[in-house]
């Protein structure tokens, strides 16, 4: 049976690029209540994300916590057992770290960061839901040598290859350093959470073995990028350390290259619905490690 042919969200199903409106919601909780304000954020605040996919909020994380996320992190970077691990993902053209995914499992600061309300609230808001934890990433951007993160929707990747039914989860971005507009800030196409970039191709078996080092499949056609970019535009995500950037599970984003002497990097948490669990993965392929994608071990954690 073709998953593509009674898939709301059709993808790498061999065929050309499309793009398809969003069947889902974007903010959950309901437009009537907005006004009231008694949740985490302001009305104006809720609009925003409804509108753009995206929210930061500066300087939620205090200095003294960036410092000890700062610590944390350059330890794992720089910790020899960690990088024979599977969970550390090296760049594709040096020895330097790029990720280290599960990076909560080694450290306990990062794991009571996750599970810490300001956070954890905002996003219960929006998706009207209690969370679990879908994947987190320590995402390092090293002076001179970070690479790039070409255009992508996360959505695009966690429905075909991890089985996730609908948009109903949000990226929560920490700044660990500070974020300016020419370190490699995550750049976003406002707005672009309303469209479904359908992606050409097929999925590769073990496709994760080489798609977090450098995506080539569910990248987005340049002609689809281009007509998202032309009504919406870019913005870059600038921000000192400690603000938060919390985004739609499905709105388009990358970043460029680190050639600059300041490192760029960011704590990401990615909070699913609880009613939105992974199923089998869409492209029919055997599902993507736990490491990436949690399907067996979740636990509530807002
Ligand atoms: O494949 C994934 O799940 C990861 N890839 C990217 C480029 N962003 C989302 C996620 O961390
Ligand atoms: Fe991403």
């Amino acid at each position: 049976m073709d998953s593509c042919m009674f898939d709301s969200y059709p993808s790498r199903c061999g065929n050309t690029a499309q793009i398809f409106p969003r069947t889902d919601p974007v903010v959950y909780s309901p437009e009537d209540e907005w006004f009231k304000g008694d949740g985490p954020l302001t009305e104006k605040e809720i609009r925003f994300f409804d509108k753009n996919g995206f929210l930061q909020l500066e300087a939620l994380i205090s200095d003294d916590e960036v410092k000890m996320l700062a610590s944390e992190a350059d330890k794992l970077r720089n910790d020899p057992l960690l990088l024979s691990r599977e969970e550390t993902i090296l760049e594709r053209s040096s020895r330097e770290v790029r990720s280290i995914f599960d990076a909560h499992h080694f450290s306990t600061g990062f794991n009571t960061l996750l599970r810490d309300p300001r956070i954890t609230n905002v996003v219960s808001y929006l998706l009207a839901d209690k969370l679990y934890l879908h994947q987190a990433r320590l995402n390092y951007k090293p002076g001179f040598q970070g690479k790039e993160f070409y255009w992508h929707s996360d959505f695009e990747t966690w429905h075909v290859e991890d089985g996730m039914p609908q948009m109903r989860a949000i990226s929560v971005s920490i700044s660990i350093t500070d974020n300016y507009t020419c370190n490699g800030p995550v750049m976003v196409i406002p707005g672009s959470h309303r469209r479904f970039l359908s992606c050409t191709g097929l999925t590769p078996e073990e496709n994760y073995k080489s798609s977090l080092r450098e995506q080539r499949y569910g990248v987005p056609d340049e002609d689809s990028i281009r007509s998202m970019v032309d009504a919406n535009g870019i913005a870059e995500i600038a921000g000192k350390a400690g603000s938060v950037l919390f985004f739609d599970s499905n709105l388009l984003h990358g970043s460029a290259s680190n050639i600059t002497p300041y490192a760029r990097h960011n704590l990401f948490f990615v909070y699913n619905a609880i009613t939105n669990q992974l199923r089998e993965p869409y492209c029919l392929q055997d599902p993507r490690p736990e490491y990436i994608a949690h399907r067996k071990n979740i636990e509530l954690v807002g």
